[in-house]
């Protein structure tokens, strides 16, 4: 049995594993749960990252606009299922995740500049007033995702270099930071390995702390002939040494097959950005977006998917 080492979150939202399902991630039935229509000015929201806030939940969401510029608004819920999402855009740039470390939450982004995507962090503690502090990065680099504690005295940050385009490589790399100014002490972390995920692998949610490691969900992405693939692959890292991948799973645990997914803007998206996890019952909520026009929501169990990582490990 698996621990999750963090909070609880007594209103997780949840739905029980269908009958008959084998798999180690199911689906929430009333998916999509946030769409187009939640704002008026979107032509898609997707992408998009939620953290417990007060008595219920704050996120922060991808909204591309009806010119196709990409935004970032806030929202708030009492469920996590229901959202009210802000009309005010607090930043431009896409593929948000929410880290909430010492009480502060930190906002992780893909800034744009004139010179290609930067990863932009800013901080907030209400999510009304939000201070800009530098680029983590310098461009090109996308999916930063934070650790949700310091480690060893240090910010530790995933990040995926890449170029300036629709990147046909990646791998995920680690970058640490004392005061979240100066960044370095970079080390590799993970490439592809196997078909699904042939083409790039990039950071997902907040890495989840466990007894076994930090669980960590990426996306991964496979070129067919009609494009490219995202799907969700999980792994572990090692707590004090977190470049270090101990367990892999070989196979995605969620991948493009409803119609929300293979169908949209971008079909074949399933992008995971967050997921919420209550370390008393080890149920986990996994925020994606899906192709690239809507948000999905999935469950699992820490025990599930340490145990479907375990039982299809790549690293022997
Ligand atoms: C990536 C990012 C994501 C997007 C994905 C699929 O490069 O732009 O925001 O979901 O492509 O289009």
């Amino acid at each position: 049995m698996a621990k999750i080492l963090g909070e609880n979150i007594k209103n997780i939202p949840w739905e029980e594993k269908p009958e008959g399902c084998r798999y180690p991630v199911w689906r929430y039935s009333g998916n999509p749960i946030i769409t187009r229509d939640n704002l008026f000015f979107a032509n898609s929201i997707f992408n998009s990252a939620v953290v417990p806030f007060g008595d219920g939940f704050a996120g922060v969401f991808r909204v591309d606009d009806r010119t196709r510029y990409h935004n970032i608004v806030t929202g708030f819920s009492k469920d996590a299922i229901n959202w009210e999402l802000n009309e005010k855009v607090i930043f431009n740039g896409y593929d948000p995740r929410i880290c909430e470390i010492e009480n502060k939450y930190y906002l992780t982004w893909v800034n744009l500049t004139s010179h290609g995507t930067t990863i932009g962090v800013a901080v907030t503690e209400d999510f009304v007033s939000w201070t800009q502090l530098e680029d983590a990065t310098y461009p090109v680099a996308r999916n930063g995702v934070l650790f949700p504690r310091k480690i060893n005295g240090e910010f530790v940050m995933l990040v995926r270099p890449c170029d300036r385009g629709h990147t046909p490589y990646g791998d995920i790399f680690i970058q640490r930071s004392k005061d979240l100014n100066y960044w370095g002490n970079y080390r590799f972390v993970m490439g592809p390995e196997k078909n699904w995920e042939m083409t790039k692998v990039g950071a997902g949610p907040t890495p989840i702390e466990t007894d076994e490691g930090w669980l960590t969900f990426y996306h991964g992405v496979l070129t067919s002939c009609n494009g490219f693939t995202y799907a969700m692959g999980a792994a572990i890292l090692d707590r004090d040494e977190p470049w270090k991948v101990l367990h892999r799973a070989d196979s995605f645990l969620l991948a493009p097959h409803e119609i929300y997914e293979t169908v949209g803007d971008v079909p074949n998206v399933v992008f995971p950005c967050a997921a919420l996890s209550d370390a008393e019952t080890g149920k986990i909520a996994i925020y994606y977006g899906a192709a690239d026009t809507s948000v999905a929501l999935a469950f699992t169990t820490v025990d599930e998917t340490v145990k479907y990582i375990y039982e299809h490990d790549l690293i022997k």
